[in-house]
């Protein structure tokens, strides 16, 4: 005997940003079959349907256990009708027919094989697929001009279409420490992205890197990107100023700040010299920042004497692995961005995802706050005033939301 009441079992507010989403899935099959479609409506520009299947997952990814009945989901928010019939499809024949289908699909195979292409989109990817261009081997007969992202995408596709592990992020942590420290002391880097959420693998590695003092990170980038680039680090890098005023963003930031947040795409090199260099790399500071300029308080004799024994170890496992027949090195794809200190909170926040985190914050505080949030400022448009803020608590506060921290917002 089932009362009304037991069949109401999950209360789930309905923004992203109100709900506390660790890593923990009890939904997978479920969410799995959503964020397929999700990725296909995404690789086929259809947005607005890519985000319904997100928010849809992210729904049930906040469930305390497994859906067993359709019942269960009465009174759940973003659960749309095409949605709920994937959900029913799976509860009640074990998986989705439209995802099976998707997923054997021609097109959704192409678009998948050549949006792994670092460099390239959607938009690029359709285009080839009408020019008859399914995969590797015919783009690469097919004689398209490919830029210089896509060529370096296309040369090192089988390295960055593998997953970057958590140790891969801390050695490439100290690499760009080491390069931040040599350029400018008293500079600070923190590992945003999915790292900072605490993932353990992640596509890319994404570091934000600032200065304590307004203006001296002005001219950063370039020279960290020389530094990383003279010691043989990088594969392939782009700068580009911050497109944010070309993007969809909307208002909310004053022009003056512009030419001073950048962002840096690039593959790196990463050895396994390197790899070795770092085994035990420090622990990050609650906040995830590290001041890189103070010294290491090693004695130099006793770091000598590591270096060799080290190096012995090295040079046997070096062999091995040549032995072996494997490459001594991997690809991996970095971004880096540079903002000056009055933004770090919104660029921290901005950039640490994930990607519907993000989307939902701006959805709340333009729909439910009447504000304007980017990576760079949040702006007020009742008062018309520019809230600032010097920690993501803070920003949090501004927008009427209860802290999220990091890693429950792998949403
Ligand atoms: P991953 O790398 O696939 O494991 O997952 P994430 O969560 O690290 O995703 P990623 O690296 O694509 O982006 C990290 C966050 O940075 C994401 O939540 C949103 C933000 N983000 C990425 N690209 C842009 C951009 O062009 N502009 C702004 N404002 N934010 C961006
Ligand atoms: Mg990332």
């Amino acid at each position: 005997q089932t009362s009304q009441a037991e069949v109401v079992v999950f209360s789930v507010p309905s923004y992203a940003c109100q709900r506390r989403s660790t890593l923990e899935n009890h939904n997978a099959v479920l969410t799995d079959a959503l964020a397929l479609l999700a990725e296909n409506a995404e690789l086929s520009e259809e947005e607005g349907r890519g985000v319904a299947f997100r928010r849809a997952a992210a729904v049930l990814k906040a469930l305390p256990r497994p859906v067993t009945s359709m019942t269960e989901l009465r009174g759940l928010p973003c659960l749309g009708d095409h949605s709920l019939r994937v959900i029913k499809d799976i509860l009640e024949n074990g998986a989705s027919s439209e995802a099976e289908s998707t997923k054997q699909s021609e097109r959704y195979k192409a678009l998948k094989v050549l949006t792994g292409i670092f460099g390239v989109g959607a938009k690029t990817a359709d285009r080839w697929i009408r020019e008859g261009i399914l995969g590797l081997q015919q783009l690469q007969e097919s004689g398209q001009t490919l830029n210089r992202a896509q060529q370096a995408g296309l040369e090192h596709y089988d390295d960055l279409n593998q997953p970057v592990t958590k140790a891969d992020a801390d050695v490439i942590s100290e690499i760009v420490e080491r390069a931040v420290v040599s350029v400018l002391p008293g500079a600070q880097m923190t590992l945003i992205g999915g790292f900072r959420r605490g993932k353990l693998s992640g596509h890319d590695v994404d570091f934000l890197i600032t200065h304590p003092e307004e203006g001296r990170e002005v001219g950063l980038m370039p020279k960290v990107v020389s530094w990383l680039e003279s010691q043989g680090f990088l594969l392939y890098q782009k700068t580009t100023r911050n497109s944010y005023l070309e993007s969809k963003d909307g208002p909310g930031r004053p022009s003056s700040n512009m030419d001073r947040f950048e962002r840096c795409f690039s593959i790196f090199k990463l050895t396994e010299k390197e790899r070795r260099r770092t085994k035990h790399p420090e622990t990050a500071t609650e906040n995830g920042l590290r001041t890189v300029s103070t010294p290491e308080p090693d004695p130099h004799s006793r770091v000598q004497i590591s270096e060799r024994s080290r190096c012995e170890d090295e040079e046997l496992e070096v062999d091995q692995t040549k032995q072996a027949g494997h490459k001594l090195w991997r690809a991996v794809r970095v971004d880096l961005v540079v903002s000056p200190i009055s933004q770090f909170a919104f660029a921290l926040l901005g950039w640490t995802g994930s990607k519907l985190f993000e989307r939902e914050l701006r959805r709340w505080a333009g729909h439910e706050r009447n504000m304007s949030l980017s990576s760079h400022a949040l702006y007020d448009n009742k008062q018309r005033i520019y809230l600032r803020a010097t920690s993501e608590e803070e920003i949090f506060a501004h927008l009427g939301l209860e802290f999220i921290p990091p890693s429950e917002r792998n949403t």
